[in-house]
C-alpha cells in the first residue's frame, strides 16, 4: 500500500520535541504532580532521547529560557548529542514576571520594553552556544479592556523592539513569531493571528518567519489554508503542533481531529515543506497533565508521522484532473480515500525493517523505562520551573 516513494519521504521526517512536555503540567486549577517527572533539563533530555530512541523521528528538542537555563550550554549540547539528540529551537519567555503585566515587547515604559529585549538578545547568545537555527516569540502581550492601550501604538512599538532582536540574530539564525487570539489577554492579543505575525516578520527580513500553533485558533478556522498561504509566501518557519477541543489545551496532536490534522499535512506536502531545504520545522508545544508524558509524547510523533503517510497517499495527478474536469465527488473521493486508509500495519513492518519496535508506545510501556524513572526521581518539577 505504501510503496517507497513514499517511506522515502517518511524516513526524512523529524518532528522537535519541547521539553515542557516532560515537566508536570495541568490547569490553573491543578498541576498534577507525576511519578518519574524529570528534575533537571538534562533528564529532560533522557526522556526525550527515549521517545526518539524508540521512534526515529524526534532527533532534536526545544529548549525554554529561563525554564531550561543552565551555566553551561556546551556542556549541555554535548550531553544531548551523547543521548542521540541535539538542542533546538530557543523559546523566549516574557510572560511570568510581574514586570511584564502590561506588555513586553510592546510595553510603553523604555525600561521594561529595553528588559524584554535584552532577554531576546541573551537567548540569542544562548542559541550561539547550543547551535540552535530558530528564535521562537510567542508573547502574552495584550489587553483586558477596550481603552486599556493603544493597540497601534503597541503594533509599533512591537515592530522595533522585533527589529533590535532580529538584527542581533547570526547569519544562519532565523525568528519566528507565533500568533494566538486570546489569553492570557482576553480583549486583544498584540499578535492575534497570522497576517499580523506575518506582516511583523516581512516587515523585519528573510529570515524572519511566521509560527503556526494548531491550537492558536478560532474554533471553525480553516488551518490548512493559513498553511497554504504561508507557503505560498515562503513565510511557514515552522509548526507547534498539538489538538485543541475549546482552546489551547495543548492536547496530543491528532487527538481531537485527525482528519484536520491530515489536512493540515496535506497541505504541507502540496507545498513541498517535507522536503530537506524548505525551512519549515516542526514542533510539538504539548503539556501531558493526565496521561504519562513519555508515552504521550511517542503517541503524538507517531501521530504525525501516520497523518503525513496518509497525507503521501493522495493521488496529487488524479486530484488534479478530477479538480480540472470539475469533479466534485470524484476530487473530494480521491482526498478521503487517501484519509481514510489504514497505514498502521505498513508504518510497523517498516519500523521493524529499520530496527525499530514495531509497537513504539507497547515498547516503552514494556521496556521498564516508566517504572525506572518513577523509582529514581523524586520531586520532579512543573512544566517551567527547571532552573
Ligand atoms: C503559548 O500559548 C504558546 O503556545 C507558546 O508556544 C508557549 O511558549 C509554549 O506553550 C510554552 O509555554
Ligand atoms: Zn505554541
Ligand atoms: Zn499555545
Amino acid at each position: 500500500m505504501i510503496d517507497n516513494a513514499v517511506l522515502d519521504v517518511l524516513s526524512r521526517q523529524a518532528i522537535e520535541l519541547p521539553s515542557w512536555a516532560f515537566g508536570n503540567s495541568g490547569t490553573r486549577f491543578k498541576v498534577f504532580a507525576t511519578a518519574g517527572t524529570p528534575r533537571t533539563v538534562q533528564e529532560k533530555l533522557t526522556d526525550a532521547a527515549k521517545v526518539n530512541e524508540l521512534t526515529g523521528l524526534a532527533p532534536s528538542v526545544a529548549l525554554h529560557i529561563p525554564w531550561d537555563t543552565v551555566d553551561d550550554y556546551a556542556t549541555l549540547k554535548q550531553h544531548a548529542a551523547d543521548l542521540g539528540v541535539a538542542l533546538g529551537t530557543i523559546n523566549s519567555n516574557t510572560f511570568q514576571d510581574d514586570l511584564y503585566k502590561f506588555g513586553s515587547l510592546t510595553h510603553v515604559d523604555v525600561s521594561v520594553r529595553q528588559k524584554a529585549i535584552d532577554h531576546h538578545y541573551e537567548c540569542i547568545e544562548i542559541m550561539h552556544q547550543t547551535g540552535s537555527q530558530d528564535l521562537k516569540i510567542w508573547l502574552a502581550d495584550g489587553t483586558n479592556y477596550p481603552g486599556q492601550g493603544d493597540i497601534r501604538g503597541r503594533q509599533d512599538r512591537l515592530a522595533d523592539s522585533l527589529r533590535q532582536i532580529y538584527d542581533r540574530l547570526g547569519d544562519d539564525q532565523r525568528l519566528v513569531l507565533e500568533y494566538k487570539f486570546f489569553e492570557p489577554a482576553f480583549y486583544h492579543t498584540d499578535v492575534p493571528d497570522w497576517g499580523t505575525s506575518y506582516a511583523q516578520v516581512t516587515a523585519l527580513g528573510e529570515r524572519a518567519l511566521v509560527c503556526l500553533d494548531t491550537g492558536h485558533h478560532a474554533p471553525g478556522t480553516n488551518i490548512e489554508f493559513i498553511v497554504a498561504q504561508l507557503l505560498r509566501l515562503g513565510k511557514l518557519g515552522s509548526f507547534d503542533f498539538n489538538s485543541r477541543f475549546y482552546a489551547d489545551d495543548d492536547l496530543i496532536v491528532g487527538a481531537a481531529d485527525p482528519f484536520q490534522l491530515f489536512r493540515i499535512l496535506y497541505e504541507v506536502v502540496r507545498g513541498g515543506a517535507l522536503e530537506p531545504d524548505s525551512g519549515v520545522a516542526f514542533m510539538l508545544d504539548q503539556c501531558h497533565n493526565v496521561e504519562d508524558k513519555v508515552p504521550g509524547q511517542i503517541r503524538s510523533v507517531l501521530n504525525v508521522q501516520e497523518m503525513t503517510a496518509r497525507a503521501l497517499l493522495v493521488d496529487a495527478s488524479a486530484l488534479t484532473s478530477a479538480q480540472e474536469a470539475g469533479d466534485v465527488l470524484g476530487a473530494n473521493a480521491i482526498v478521503m480515500d487517501a484519509f481514510y486508509t489504514d497505514v498502521r500495519g505498513d508504518l510497523a513492518d517498516w519500523r521493524e525493517s529499520r530496527g525499530l519496535p514495531r509497537d513504539p508506545v507497547r515498547a516503552y510501556a514494556e521496556s521498564g523505562y516508566q517504572g525506572k524513572i518513577e523509582k529514581e526521581r523524586v520531586g520532579g518539577q512543573q512544566a517551567g520551573w527547571g532552573a
